[in-house]
């Protein structure tokens, strides 16, 4: 495995999140930003090519293929697994059996225009659609393979050929998933071993399947915008996957393609699923996919739904983080997305059309720190504050700006009529919602235009260490951690840079010395002078603090309860998902997965960080045998060595699993069968020796029955 190291300096990654003018990585060059240097672009070509999808926010992920029409039954079984579309992985299900399929699969209500019309009504501006998944099947018509669905089903019809023509018709963006990694069914793809007619060459695959089939797909549907690969690179070599890219750019040299692709391409984009990050990578588009209920593939019995205010929570929440929400249908067999789909994508858009200035177009929140109430997003000096819970007070205070507000009023009142705005001594505002409020406040998130005078400034005062990324401080207490190597002797933190409203000089006198904690005051002119105390106090050895690395560098304050957390799992709870089935449950820092998302929509399970920590919680297990899946999870963070995460069961290892490089997907990991007694038992993550930051998610114990 290659381990790239990262060339992005730290310093233009850091300035560009500090502009908080969303993710334009514009401090970067080609020579030192390898997303440029990939598609040689100059930062103006790269953010003219990225400018729609950064102005989208929102798509549509559609996962359809011929396992729909198994929708996750077998032989009149449910077959084991959340994700449907991983029927035939699951079941284990023989290359010719699962081919069966294709005979019955006829979706004649199939309706592109339908389902462009359910997307555009929704607010979303994209829509992508797996062309190919892991099972091979191409929906498409294909010369490359006759395992596709205009040769291989009493359909006929070319789906993506009448999806194309639809969206052009209703003005929506189209893009492509393919699976190029994963293949079970053509010899050489990756995967798919319990059936020994796969064994095949890889580079023959790749040559003869994905290749072509690529082509087919940026030449026969008209302007493809993004290209959404999946699974990294398995075992596809370096050549392999530069012939892929090459190939693509060959067809369309304006595509937006993701970070999937495997070996060190980066992308433009990064992919977290099923999780919103605590933290993003500063400078990097990215994107969130999630299903809407437990499967991204057409599953019959699952009704595990989100709620709409979920998932409207979920898209302010992105939004204020600088991302785009790609959330997921999976139509079934006869073509159909389902009506609990429709049903929300409804109600998602009628919220969209009185609120969609808080989420198009919008750059990240200025403030880092999660808010009580909601999430906020900014434009020039308006703020968007999305309220997912007016406080029983109803004050609304935003703890760090120190930009006076001039006007606020709800997004929805055509009047504009003034909230009052109470300024503290501190000058910290507070926005003050009458009772009754001027709209009616339902369940869904109500949102609050704040104009600021002036664009928002957010922070008190900037430390620039020489060489390092600029530290925005606020609040107080905040520590600073600085790589393990920095010779704390020879930083010589310069302030107020870039802040017009704050000077300061340090009370202590030892500025070029962080080797024992300091104290500075910083006086703020903002109107009257103010005092600042903070106290700057490095860290060494502290959990998180390992080799220098950018995301080693961290500030922590009193507002960030994610990053710095001690590991200690004393949050974690694993959750009861499926009584009757066989998942057991899934691990999430404040509830499961599949329940209503913690109100700011995270849904990881948490960070751990550094060699040798674990996070590790006692669960109730019943007599049985049971076995650990992790699924596909991207790497959080930018350590650039691999780490790889050992899970144990009352300490004996059951699962080793080897992260991928940078941001990529762990991939999917099985532990063989254990067996445990009834009552409690320890299940572990432990960190191995590597670079010591990685998310845990999705981490899935699955019941293994005699
Ligand atoms: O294995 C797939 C899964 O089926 C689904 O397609 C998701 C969507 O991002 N990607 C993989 C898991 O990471």
């Amino acid at each position: 495995m290659t381990t790239p190291t990262l060339s992005i300096p730290r310093a233009a990654l850091w300035a560009a999140i500090m502009c908080t003018a969303g993710a334009a990585p514009a401090a970067q060059t080609p020579a030192d930003s390898p997303v440029l240097a990939e598609r040689h672009e100059s930062p103006q070509q790269h953010d003219a090519r990225m400018a729609w999808w950064r102005e989208a926010k929102f798509g549509m992920f559609i996962h359809w293929g011929l396992y729909a029409q198994a929708g996750g039954m077998w032989q009149g079984k449910e077959v084991p697994g959340g994700y449907k579309e991983w029927i035939m992985h699951n079941g284990k299900i023989s290359i010719a059996d699962y081919a069966t399929l294709a005979k019955d699969f006829n979706p004649v209500n199939y309706d592109a225009d339908q389902w462009v019309l359910a997307a555009k009504n929704a607010g979303m501006k994209y829509m992508v659609i797996t062309a190919k998944h892991h099972d091979g099947f191409a929906m498409f018509k294909s010369a490359a393979s006759p395992f596709n669905m205009v040769d291989a089903t009493p359909f006929g019809r070319d789906p993506l050929k009448e999806l194309a023509a639809a969206c052009r018709k209703h003005g929506m963006k189209l893009g492509f998933y393919y699976s190029h990694n994963y293949d079970w069914h053509h010899p050489g793809g990756g995967m798919g071993d319990w059936d020994p007619t796969h064994k095949g060459d890889t580079d023959k695959y790749v040559n003869e399947i994905v290749i072509p089939q690529l082509r087919e797909l940026l030449t026969n549907y008209g302007d493809i915008a993004i290209l959404w690969f999946d699974m990294g690179g398995g075992s596809i070599s370096r050549e392999g996957l530069e012939r892929i890219q090459q190939a693509v750019l060959a067809c369309n040299p304006n595509i937006i393609v993701n970070d999937r692709l495997g070996g060190d391409f980066h992308g433009d984009t990064e992919t977290p699923e099923q999780s919103i990050p605590a933290r993003v990578a500063p400078g990097r588009d990215w994107e969130t996919c999630m299903t809407m209920n437990g499967t991204w593939g057409y599953g019959k019995n699952d009704h595990n739904w989100k709620h709409t205010p979920d998932l409207i929570r979920n898209l302010c929440l992105v939004a204020s983080k600088g991302g785009n929400y790609l959330l997921n249908v999976g139509p079934n067999e006869l073509g159909e997305i389902p009506a609990a789909s429709l049903e929300r994508l409804a109600q998602v858009g009628a919220w969209i059309k009185t609120n969609g200035a808080a989420i198009y177009g919008t750059a990240a929140s200025p403030f880092p720190h999660r808010l009580p109430w909601g999430c906020i997003t900014a434009r020039s000096n308006l703020l968007y504050l999305c309220v997912n819970q007016l406080p029983a007070d109803r004050k609304l205070t935003l703890p760090e700006l120190t930009t006076k507000i001039a006007h606020a009023y709800f997004l929805a009142d055509a009047n504009k009529r003034p909230l009052e705005i109470v300024t503290a001594d501190t000058g910290i505002p507070t926005l003050v919602v009458p009772d009754p409020a001027p709209v009616a406040l339902g369940a869904y998130p109500t949102v609050i235009v704040a104009e600021l005078q002036g664009g928002p400034q957010p922070t008190l005062l900037r430390f620039v260490f020489p060489g390092m990324p600029p530290a925005t401080l606020s609040g107080r207490n905040i520590r600073v951690q600085v790589p393990r190597a920095t010779d704390l002797t020879k930083l010589a933190p310069t302030y107020n840079t870039g802040s017009p409203l704050v000077t300061g000089q340090p009370a202590s006198g030892a500025t070029n010395n962080f080797a024992t904690p300091q104290t500075y005051t910083i006086t703020a002119p903002d109107g009257a002078t103010k005092a600042y105390v903070v106290t700057v106090t490095p860290t060494l050895g502290a959990v998180g603090v390992g080799n220098p690395s950018f995301e080693e560098f961290d500030i922590l304050d009193q507002y960030d309860e994610t990053i710095g957390q001690q590991p200690s799992g004393a949050t974690w709870s694993f959750h009861l998902v499926n009584k009757g089935g066989t998942e057991i449950g899934i691990a999430n820092l404040q509830g499961p997965i599949h329940a209503p998302p913690p109100p700011d929509g995270t849904s990881h399970a948490g960070f751990i960080r550094g060699p040798g920590n674990v996070i590790a919680q006692t669960i109730n297990f019943d007599a049985g045998r049971y076995t650990v899946r992790f699924n596909g999870v991207k790497r959080a963070g930018y350590s650039p060595v691999a780490t790889p995460l050992i899970v144990s069961v009352d300490g004996a290892p059951v699962l080793t699993v080897t992260a991928a490089r940078i941001s990529e997907a762990w991939g999917t990991y099985t532990s063989p069968p254990f067996t445990v007694t009834a009552g409690p038992h320890t299940l572990a993550f432990t960190l191995g020796e590597g670079d010591g930051m990685d998310l845990i998610d999705n981490v899935v114990l699955t019941y293994v029955k005699y």
